[in-house]
Order: C-alpha cells, then structure tokens, then sequence
C-alpha cells in the first residue's frame, strides 16, 4: 500500500513503460517486473516536484487487465489503474480518441458518438478518482491531466472536498457551436468546474471555457473567475513547453552532429533538407504539406534531388478507424509524389513510419535546413519547439501554422494557414530561400524565448497559481 501524498498527479497513463527480457535496462520493483521511466517533457518537469513533495503519480500502466502493485521508480510512487481490453476499446480509443479528441479539433473528422462509450469514459473516470481520493493526504494538491479524465475533478470533489484540484487540458478548447454537439456536454463541463484551477495552452481556450460555462449553466464570472455552486473556479491559460536544456545538451552532442552529418549523406548531400515529426494524427496536416511539397514540384519552383522531403509519422491510436484511413492517404500522397519525381536511389519523400530515440529526433532537427509544422489544430505542439532548441547554431527555418498553439509564442518562424494550400506553398518557399542572416535573427530571438520558458517553468507556474487559490 502505498502511503498517503501531500501531492497527486492523475494522467490516463504512468510515465513507465515494462521493460520486457529482450529488452536491456530498467529495474526490478520487488515484483519481478521491471520498468523504466517513459521519455516525455510532464514527466520531466513533474519529477523534481513529485520526489520533493513525496508524490504519487496515478495511471494506466500500459497493458490491459489486472493492474500491478503499486510500486516506486526514481523517487516517484506509482499507483496502476487497472484497464481491461473492453475498456481500453471503449473509454481510450471511443470516447477520448474518437469523440472528443477530434470534436475539440474543430472537427476536422467527424466525431463519433456512442452511448455505450459514454458510460465506459464515466465508469473508468470513477475509478481514477477513487484511486486519486485514496492515495490523497488530507488537504493536498491533485493535479488532473487531460482530456480523458475530464470528469474526475467533479467525482474526486465530492469524494473528498479537502482537496485543491488543478486540471490541465493538452488540447484546444472548442468554441461553444462545437462543444454543444457533445452528446454529455453538461456532465463534463461540471465534469471539469469540479476544479479550483482549469489550465489550458491558449487564452482563447480560457475563454471558450468561461463563456460555454455561462451559455449552458448560467455561471456567472468575473474576469478569469467562474462562479460554481458556492465555489470560484478559475480558468487561465498555461503554455507547455520542452525541457529545453535536455534538447539543447542532445544537439550539442558531438555523436548526435555525426549522426546529423551522416544522415545528409545518406538522403545524398541535398541543398534543402525538408522535415516533418508528427504523430500519425489527422490533426496534424501531414496530407496538406505532402500536397503543397508535390505542387512546388510539379510547378518547378522545387526540384529533386536538390530539395528532398523527410517525414517521420509516428504510429499511434492505431485500432481507431480515421487513423487507418489516414495512413492509408499518406502512403498513397508519398507514392503518388515519389513516383512522379523521384529516381531510381533518389526518392523525393522519405516517409518513416517509426518510433525514434530523443538522440535520432535531434540529430534529424540538426539535420533539417526547413521543419515543417502544419496542424489544422493543434494544443501547442511540441515539435516544433525541439526543432527550435535543437538549432544551437542559430540557422534554419520553422515554417508553423496558425494553428498551433505554439504560434502565439513563436512569432518569428514562417506563419501559415493550413486549409490554405498556396499559403503553405509560399511559406515553405519563403522558408527555403531566406537568407542565413535572416534565418539566424529569427531562430536566435524564439530561442531567446524559449529559454525563459521551459516546461519546468510551466509546472511551476501553474503549481503556483493553483497554491495561490485559498
Ligand atoms: P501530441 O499530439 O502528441 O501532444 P506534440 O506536442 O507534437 O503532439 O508532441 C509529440 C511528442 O512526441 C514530441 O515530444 C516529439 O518529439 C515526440 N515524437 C514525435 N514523433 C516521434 C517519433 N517518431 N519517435 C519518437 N518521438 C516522437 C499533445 C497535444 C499537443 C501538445 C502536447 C503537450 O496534441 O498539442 O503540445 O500534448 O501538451
């Protein structure tokens, strides 16, 4: 049994991954099992606060059925909850993956509504708040995480009404037209005022929130504070970031500038090295920037071999319909592109449907004289904030979306708006023809900004605000 924190992180998933006994590494927590801390930027930022808080970081341990014993790695308690096939079919891939994650996306699928889901998202929500009101100190601080646990900071109030309760949302907030098609849109707005503090990427999110709580519930506010049954809930915006110093150690790394330096030979010593890192996600654009990089071709305004095109697409939700038929068109788009411009050893697209270590991302940022960031919409995207901090020598181009919420921080790189395929088309020539001095002044003042503004700081701001409410 683990014992009670003082401070509880609460995320649909643990930040470790099992190590299985082909794979080297890891330690052994008195089960037999042995785990190991998973990369990502929250778990890196969280970790000095977890270990000096003594904290517990509650989560889905990574494999469907009984969960394992709560156990310790690296100074962090963690609590499994346990999800089962059917769980995992319904509450993850249904209702958070294929209703809500593309409903706050502006609907750029349509979103699937099921009433069986519905009723699993709000069963397994219950059950990562009782796991949360059973390993919570009186009074301490839980910290809720995502779109897939929207319903907990209501269910963990009533549970125990001791507790300050911070929620971070990762993704875009809807405008109320979009969020009232949401099938339960009341119970998880009540779902999420159950909050002291609602955190979101972009102030424009604050707002949608503090607006659709006025339309449909008639809470009234003031300023970034909502009125609820008898509590104040406040609504403000928190944009993540990177670790920015473990991205720029990587880039600096003489082993990662080899790699770097190999890897444009290996895609034959190209003038313009084109990049794009995404997760296979309809969101992210990847069909819209194949499109424009085939017409600047077919135009001639590009040309292979002096230009070639890198795109890295992570596997991901792969069960889920619109993620199948997505790959499907991008695999098509990269044929379609390759086979009317490549040659024989010389493809034009070199499409990677793989999972890569933190070192190879960087070396492919070191490698990249252009990133292609180009969401419909997207939270922040932490991309292109690596490629940013990845570029030590100050040169390269960004070309981003206006989409992103990493736009509203990131002014200097080359603004686009994706639905519009001639604007993608002129930010991505205008990014490829800028001149070194330009391209350096630009990269120099959003490292400036990043520096000050490392996800270290975006837990500390929001851990603050949250220990600010009375
Ligand atoms: P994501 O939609 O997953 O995150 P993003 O912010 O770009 O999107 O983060 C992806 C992360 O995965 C990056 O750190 C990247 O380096 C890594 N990655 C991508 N491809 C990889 C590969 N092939 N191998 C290894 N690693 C890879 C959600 C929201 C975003 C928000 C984040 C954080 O959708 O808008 O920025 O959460 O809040």
């Amino acid at each position: 049994m683990v014992d009670r924190s003082p401070f509880v992180v609460v995320a649909n998933r643990l930040p470790v991954d099992e190590v299985t006994t082909d794979t080297p590494g890891g330690r052994d927590t008195g089960s037999g099992r042995r785990w190991r801390r998973s990369p990502g930027g929250l778990v890196t930022a969280l970790h000095p606060v977890l270990v000096e808080r003594h904290g517990t970081w509650i989560g889905w341990a990574g494999s469907p059925g009984p969960a394992p014993e709560p156990f310790e790695l690296d100074g962090i308690n963690l609590r499994p909850v346990p999800l089962s096939e059917e769980d995992l079919e319904r509450y993850y891939e249904g209702q958070s993956n294929a209703t809500i994650w593309p409903l706050y996306h502006d609907n750029v699928e349509p979103p699937v509504f099921r009433r069986r889901w519905r009723e699993a998202y709000r069963v397994v929500n219950r059950r990562y708040a009782e796991a949360a009101a059973e390993v919570a100190a009186q009074g301490a601080t839980v910290w809720v995480q995502d779109y897939q646990l929207q319903l907990v900071p209501s269910m963990l109030r009533e549970l125990r009404p001791d507790l300050k309760i911070g929620f971070f949302l990762h993704i875009p907030f809807p405008p109320i037209e979009l969020f009232m098609q949401l099938p339960q849109r009341a119970e998880v707005l009540r779902g999420l005022l159950g909050a002291d503090l609602v955190g979101f990427q972009q102030r424009l999110a604050a707002q949608n929130f503090i607006r659709l709580a006025r339309h449909l519930l008639g809470t009234p506010y003031h300023g970034n504070v909502i009125e609820y049954e008898g509590r104040q809930v406040k609504a403000d915006a928190f944009p993540i970031s990177i670790d920015v110093g473990e991205m720029q150690r990587l880039a600096d790394n003489p082993l990662v500038r080899e790699r770097a330096i190999q890897i444009r030979a290996e895609l034959g010593d190209p003038k313009t090295v084109i990049l794009g890192v995404d997760r296979l996600d309809y969101t992210k654009g990847i069909e819209h920037r194949l499109k424009a990089f085939r017409e600047l071709l077919g135009a001639g305004r590009l040309s292979v071999p002096e230009a070639v095109m890198v795109q890295v697409a992570t596997p991901s939700r792969e069960r889920v319909e619109h993620y199948q038929a997505l790959r499907i068109k991008v695999e098509r788009e990269v044929g379609r592109i390759n086979g009317d411009f490549g040659r024989v050893g010389v493809p034009a697209v070199h499409y990677l449907h793989q999972s890569y270590s933190r070192s190879e991302l960087a070396a492919l940022y070191c490698a990249a004289d252009v990133m292609m960031v180009t969401p419909l919409r997207d939270g922040m995207n932490l991309v292109a904030k690596e490629y940013v901090a990845a570029r030590l020598e100050h040169g390269g181009a960004l070309v981003l979306s206006e989409f992103a919420g990493a736009a509203g921080e990131l002014r200097q790189a080359f603004l686009c708006n994706p639905h519009d395929l001639d604007a993608v088309k002129d930010a991505l020539m205008r990014a490829v023809t800028v001149d070194e001095h330009e391209a350096r002044r630009r990269m120099s003042v959003m490292q400036r900004h990043l520096r000050r503004h490392d996800v270290a700081r975006w837990a500390s701001d929001f851990l603050t605000e949250l220990g600010a409410i009375p």
